[in-house]
């Protein structure tokens, strides 16, 4: 992609399919095709084209006369270019999508005939498209908000869409409240302002008026708000459905996706940086990755609860605003997803995919949970405005098994039925409905009894409990996360009526958060909070999920001038290379970079403007003199180091970087503790010379497995260096 990645990392991930993934591929393959030096230019009635450049003219005397209308060609190119958009998402409009591959490796057999989750031979094709919410197609990626986390699985028994998000829980408890919710997350309807965000009057002028959203809102306000990457967001169902098993037995569930590579996020002043420095941030970040080699993949979970238990717990099981707490419903994890192979084309891949709650497969079924009733029929809907009646016979969204029906006609309309009955039951018995033994879609014979009204239960209007809960959980940074984001939020809203009432909402779950929010605010401080009996659920931290400690794909700046140590150079960068980081390399200038002993050259992969520390996750300076001399000498270069310190990031020196390091951070790059040991200082790690003398050695670089490489490579799987933030470095520099 455009140079991002070094070349040496660009591998071909499309080979790396297994066959059954290939079922969705092979399929596609039908409808793609590729544009080839060999082809020709023709129009879209096939006919060949002599020019894309000219519009046909009457030629007069000076070669200027007039364009003719009548040039079928020119007609066709500009009606086509004018009917390019259709309508973007009315939510979720930005995303980006990729295929992969889901295999259950827990049968759960006991809880549903589904064959998707209980037969560990198979291998279901699978295409996931991630989203933000509230901005629109051309917004940027690391705005705060929730992200949507859409699979469709292409099942052989039709396709099943869990369409979820990567917060556990929903604003709202009964689907008539979302025009109303995305109303005021949206901009403004008065100046359409602000883009792509929740700190405005309307957004939280909703909250408060909807206790219901307090859970809600103190997700999306923590860290899950900001992720470091689609590649590192937990998913979930959110909504409860059921399962149901051989023996008739229902089951509630909910789905949980959990990434290998642990949940991390961005630090605020990063994401707020990176949506004007590289609003695709998460967008390239998914490409490059899997375009390496580095294929991102998830833990499939589920909770499950017996029919019979529905009522046992304090909170209603089908209230959309509630997690079930690990410790009385814990997550059995039961299968992976593994995302390998970018999409050919955006639009009609990413774009025209049409993800639709209603669609589930047999042993899968809905709940009365009130917000999925509703999004069974919203979703279906959408998929009409935005693409068409017709919208399942697109490539991406046909499933792999057959499709026969008597569904008819209608714009787009692109199978062509032969027979000459279009009804059943006819005279030949043509496609006849299935029976139960030959796979049908059969509901749950549920009892329903009861009286027509608009309500919701009891336990529906607790609005506050769990919202303490997730507050109780949070570690020591993480409230502080929350803090700071509730401020910059509540700041935002210009309407003293609105920041006033919030600030009263937040004692609802602790007094001391509202207290502190009321002080950076201004707005008034509250005496009395409601009480919090001080509950916990570990975890709903995301910091217990720390995933598997590896550099894979993460991007780490190795920063040089004329006359840098060739040596350490090489070496790190060879480390680098093998661990699958995408080292990349960022001098003053892009042109060629001399190292010092005058015989080697490097060519840099970017330069300090056109790079910023925020879109790397570490940095790595080697030293030498001249080189440190220039770096020490250029704004630029002291900022990214000093921005890369306040976001907590690893920085690597060698050589003489150590005191240009020190420098820019104001700070010595080695403490020595109490008890007289020099250690490396809140994440830098340094070493003097990074010499490897033997070819042996450099091997053992090259794995990352020498000290200095073992200890960066180390404090860069850890993702950030959260000591610095507890010390209280993070805003110094
Ligand atoms: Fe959606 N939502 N939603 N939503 N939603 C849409 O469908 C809707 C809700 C979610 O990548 C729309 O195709 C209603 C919860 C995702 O294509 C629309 C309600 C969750 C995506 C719609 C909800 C989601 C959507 C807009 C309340 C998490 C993007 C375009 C009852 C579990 C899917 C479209 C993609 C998209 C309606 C609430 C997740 C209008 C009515 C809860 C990930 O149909």
């Amino acid at each position: 992609m455009s140079g991002l990645v070094p070349e040496t990392m660009q591998k071909v991930a499309h080979a790396a399919v297994g066959p059954r993934q290939g079922d969705k591929l092979k399929d596609l393959a039908h409808s793609t095709k590729d544009m080839t030096a060999e082809g020709r230019l023709t129009t879209d009635y096939g006919v060949k084209q002599s020019t894309a450049d000219d519009w046909l003219k009457v030629v007069t005397k000076d070669q200027t006369g007039p364009m003719l209308l009548e040039d079928p060609f020119a007609r066709e190119r500009i009606m086509r270019f004018d009917h390019e958009r259709i309508p973007e998402r009315v939510v979720h409009a930005r995303g980006s999508g990729a295929f992969g591959k889901f295999k259950v490796f827990d049968s759960i057999q006991d809880l549903t005939i589904a064959p998707v989750l209980t037969d560990t031979s198979r291998e279901t094709p699978v295409f996931v498209r991630f989203s933000t919410v509230l901005g629109s197609r051309g917004s940027a990626d690391t705005v705060r908000d929730v992200r949507g986390f859409a699979v469709k699985f292409y099942t052989q028994e039709g396709n099943w869409d869990i369409v979820g998000n990567d917060i556990p829980v929903f604003f709202i408890q009964d689907a008539i409240k979302f025009p109303d919710i995305i109303h005021a997350g949206k901009p403004e309807p008065h100046n359409e302002v602000p883009q792509a965000q929740s700190a405005h009057n309307n957004f939280w002028d909703f909250q408060f008026n909807h206790s219901e959203a307090t859970h809600m809102f103190m997700w999306t306000m923590s860290d899950r708000g900001i992720p470091r990457s689609y590649r590192m967001m937990q998913g979930f169902g959110v909504n409860t459905y059921t399962l149901v098993n051989a023996k008739g037995e229902r089951h509630f569930v909910k789905f949980t996706w959990t990434p290998e590579l642990g949940v991390h996020s961005l630090v605020w002043d990063e994401a707020l940086k990176l949506a004007g420095q590289d609003p695709d941030f998460h967008r390239k970040d998914l490409w490059e990755a899997i375009a390496s080699g580095a294929f991102p993949k998830w833990k499939f979970g589920i909770q499950a609860i017996p029919e019979a238990d529905e009522h046992k717990f304090d909170f209603d099981i089908l209230d959309a605003t509630k997690v079930w707490p690990e410790d009385l419903v814990p997550t059995r994890y039961i299968g992976e997803m593994e995302l390998n192979r970018n999409v050919d084309e955006f639009f009609t891949q990413t774009e025209q995919i049409a993800f639709c709650t209603s669609h589930v497969v047999p042993g899968i079924g809905f709940s009365d949970d009130p917000l999925l009733v509703g999004r069974n029929f919203s979703y279906f809907d959408t998929q009409i405005s935005r693409l068409g009646i017709n919208f399942q016979e697109l490539p991406i969204n046909r499933p792999v098994c057959p499709v026969m029906n008597f569904n008819r006609d209608g714009a787009m309309r692109h199978a062509i039925t032969r027979g000459t009955v279009n009804y059943w039951p006819n005279r030949f018995e043509a496609c006849p409905p299935a029976t139960h033994e030959e796979g049908a879609y059969v509901e749950y014979a549920q009892k329903v009894a009861g009286i027509k009204a608009r309500m919701r239960s009891n336990k529906f209007k607790e609005h506050f409990s769990q919202a303490q809960l997730f507050w109780n959980s949070m570690s020591p940074i993480e409230k502080q996360h929350i803090i700071k984001a509730l401020s910059f939020e509540l700041d935002h809203c210009e309407d003293l009526l609105v920041y006033t009432r919030m600030i009263q909402r937040l004692a609802d779950i602790d007094l001391n958060l509202a207290q502190t929010v009321a002080v950076a605010v201004g707005g008034e401080s509250p005496k009395e909070g409601r009480s919090n009996p001080g509950r916990r659920a570990p975890a709903l931290s995301q910091h217990e999920f720390p995933g598997k400690p590896t550099i894979q794909a993460r991007r780490v700046a190795i920063l040089i001038a004329d006359g840098y140590d060739q040596v350490a150079y090489d070496a790190a960068y060879a480390a680098l290379s093998s661990a699958m980081a995408t080292p990349l390399v960022v001098g003053p200038k892009r042109s060629k970079i001399t190292a010092a002993n005058g015989a080697n050259s490097t060519q840099p992969h970017h330069h300090l403007e056109g790079l910023r520390s925020t879109m790397v996750d570490a940095l790595l300076i080697p030293g030498g003199t001249q080189s440190i001399e220039t770096l020490s000498k250029n704004g630029r270069a002291l900022h990214w180091v000093r921005e890369a310190f306040g976001h907590l990031k690893v920085i690597g020196a060698t050589g003489e970087a150590i005191g240009f390091v020190e420098k820019a951070i104001s700070l010595p790059s080695v403490v020595v503790s109490s008890d007289g040991e020099a250690k490396d200082s809140y994440g830098v790690v340094t070493v003097k010379e990074l010499r490897p003398e033997s070819l042996k050695e450099v091997v053992e670089i090259a794995k990352g497995a020498t000290g200095f490489m073992e200890k960066f490579f180390y404090e860069i799987a850890q993702h950030r260096c959260w000591e610095r933030e507890l010390a209280g470095l993070s805003d110094a520099v």
